[in-house]
């Protein structure tokens, strides 16, 4: 028999040992079926989510010789029964009878309300065969008879819950697996499972399915960026830990930014997942595998290698003896995840080494997000009690640039609309600016509470100021900050001053009220505000746009000094901005010990607009419509509440 040269040193290698050569090959099961190629989109339009997905990292396992050394499987229809142990039966039902005559003109319209989903007449068979195989081959590895497996299969599952098909997905395929070990096949022993879920969207699905259940611990690592990336909202915040029984069962990784790599999820594998993996001692692990984090993804816009993926695997084999059941979830790159799946197999056949260290450091939201969840899990997982050292957070990348947001959070589902924006997108390596003067290198060492009451409530808005850029509406870009991290923190608070709008005309708007914070408090108002904790630095960078000065500069507007008055006499008015209409810089206050700022007009411009010298003007229709998509999509009102406060404050006379 032939033998590529690594294996088969590996083999003799461990001749010495009980182990029989030949033995010694681990047997990894692999599952594919070109029916599940038929599901796809009922006009032929274009979506990342197509079907030559799956053939391509068939064909890339076969030409680079791995699949002929894996036990390949026929796919298996899943039973209703099965289905049923996580979806509801409507939800089964419902899928079933798609692909019916009688469905084939409502086909069209039950996707269109549904969340990112499309329909054709084979996508109930694909959904039955991609679930079906997944519990197949989980019960084979949970019985012994294959080591581990790879079900390459599709519609994904992750995002599908238990009575709504979503994000592609229709049936919770690791979950049904999951499902079927834990209630039906008691006879296999599985007490334990680990669900990893490395797509790089949240698996909102799974998490719900097994919220209460702590046979289940469920680990997902994906981009979150404040519930603005897919799937919207905050399930997917570190603080869902899940509840009774299941409480600590549930642990979420959120990114805060785009273009996490390798050694950022390695940190999270190394200082979360681990050490709690250790703790759990799982019978089988299962794998959503999605290679939507992958480098050159469309809708990931992160930068995991193959590399990345095989050591992420590699550590996942040291527990439940390995056994671990990948099945396919997102990814939409063909050539990376053909790349990626094939490191992965290469890893479950154990047939090559991988080195433990990556070559560049997490970024510093990385180390804030990891170390955020350590402290929230920690009262379930005592090995994350301890505080990561210093010098170990020390290690970290700057963020490179991007001048276009490219989060995958847009209203339209355009995959060439994505494809378009990515290519437009200018990426250059942060550097370290030698010119930059000392006075940054001492503010960016100070934390302030940024807080925003108007169009800068918008958080892509606000980012324009610190990421530069043109959001909607926007009549001019922004250059940004000189630095361009994100905020660290985002909170709403609610302050006794009072929202007024005033002014005809601006560059940035367009026609029509500028927001203004009433500088006094006064108890009978109420201004409700968003609160960016950002560094001094980039708070005089923010105060500098909204002035419409350059932020290239040698003097800071607001010092430290400015800012100690600011804090002992509540209102300060810098020089260098003190005739513009954002002239004063008003402390509101502490939130966990740093200052509260807001920027707003002078005291002796809120008594002009009084004594009506100077107009009050309400927002333009698109100003107004900016306001109140802020205070929505900061998920403290619905539309109606956010409509009628901003309504209120243009209308009440000062
Ligand atoms: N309408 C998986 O990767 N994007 N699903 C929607 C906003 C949906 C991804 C964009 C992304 C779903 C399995
Ligand atoms: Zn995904």
């Amino acid at each position: 028999m032939a033998m590529a040269g690594e294996s088969s040193r590996k083999n003799y290698d461990k001749m010495d040992g009980d182990e029989v050569a030949g033995k010694s090959q681990r047997k990894v099961g692999l599952v594919y079926d070109d029916t599940m190629c038929k599901h796809d989109t009922p006009d032929g339009e274009d979506h990342p989510e197509f079907p030559n997905r799956i053939r391509v990292i068939w064909e890339m396992l076969q030409l680079a010789g791995v699949s002929q050394r894996c036990v390949v499987l026929g796919s298996n229809k899943a039973d209703d029964k099965h289905l049923q142990l996580v979806h509801t039966k409507d939800h089964v039902n419902l899928v079933r009878t798609l692909s019916t005559k009688q469905k084939d003109y409502q086909r069209n319209k039950i996707a269109l309300e549904l969340s990112s989903i499309y329909l054709n007449g084979s996508s109930s068979e694909a959904a039955y065969l991609a679930a079906g195989s997944v519990v197949k081959l989980a019960e084979k590895v949970a019985q012994g008879e294959l080591d581990s497996g790879f079900a390459i299969v599709r519609p994904p599952g992750h995002h599908a819950e238990t009575d709504e098909a979503m994000g592609f997905c229709l049936f919770n395929n690791v979950a049904v697996a999951a499902s079927y070990l834990l209630n039906e096949r008691p006879d296999l022993g599985v007490n334990k499972i680990l669900i990893v879920d490395w797509d790089v969207h949240h698996g909102n699905g799974t998490q719900k399915m097994f919220w209460k259940d702590p046979r289940v611990l469920f680990f997902s690592v994906h981009r979150h960026e404040y519930g603005s990336f897919y799937a919207p909202g905050d399930d997917g915040d570190y603080n869902m830990v899940g509840e009774g029984p299941g409480e600590g069962f549930n642990i979420n990784v959120p990114w805060d930014q785009g273009q996490c790599g390798d050694a950022d999820y390695l940190a999270a594998w190394d200082h979360i997942f681990v050490p709690v993996a250790r703790e759990f001692n799982p019978d089988i692990i299962l794998l959503s595998a999605g290679f939507d984090a992958a480098i050159g993804d469309p809708l990931g816009g992160c930068r995991v290698t193959p590399y990345g993926y095989s050591a992420m695997l590699k550590k996942l084999m040291e527990f439940a003896d390995g056994k671990i059941v990948m099945a396919l979830e997102g990814g939409y790159n063909l050539d990376s995840i053909a790349k990626s799946s094939l490191a992965c197999v290469q890893v479950l056949l154990e047939d090559k080494e991988i080195q433990a260290s990556s070559e560049t450091y997490p970024f510093e939201s990385t180390w804030r997000v990891i170390q955020a969840v350590r402290k929230r899990l920690c009262a379930y997982w005592p090995s994350l009690a301890d505080e990561l050292s210093w010098k170990l957070i020390n290690q970290k990348r700057p963020t490179p640039i991007i001048l276009i947001s490219n989060s995958d959070s847009e209203t339209e589902d355009d995959a060439q609309g994505l494809l378009d924006q990515m290519s437009k997108l200018s990426i250059e390596n942060h550097q370290v600016d030698t010119a930059r003067t000392s006075w940054r290198a001492d503010l960016a060492k100070v934390d302030v509470w940024y807080a925003s009451f108007g169009s800068n409530m918008w958080k892509p808005r606000f980012l324009c100021y610190i990421q530069g850029g043109q959001v909607d509406g926007l009549k001019r870009a922004c250059v940004g900050s000189i630095d361009k991290s994100p905020p660290k923190e985002i909170v709403w608070k609610t302050f006794a001053h009072r929202l007024f709008f005033g002014r005809e005309h601006t560059a940035r708007w367009g026609a029509g009220g500028v927001a203004f914070a009433n500088p006094l408090a006064n108890p009978n108002n109420e201004i409700h505000m968003c609160l960016y904790r950002i560094t001094l630095e980039q708070f005089n960078d923010v105060l500098r746009q909204e002035n419409a000065l350059s932020v290239d500069t040698d003097f800071p507007v607001f010092d430290l000094a400015a800012l100690q008055l600011t804090e002992n006499k509540g209102a300060v008015i810098p020089e260098a901005v003190s005739d513009s209409w954002y002239g004063s810089v008003v402390c509101l206050g502490k939130e966990c010990d740093i200052p509260i700022l807001t920027m707003t007009c002078t005291h002796s411009v809120s008594e002009k607009f009084k004594s009506g010298e100077f107009p009050l003007r309400p927002p333009a229709k698109a100003y107004a419509y900016t306001l109140i998509r802020g205070l929505v999509e900061g998920g403290r009102f619905s539309e109606e509440e956010a409509e009628a406060y901003i309504g209120e404050a243009a209308s009440k006379p000062l």
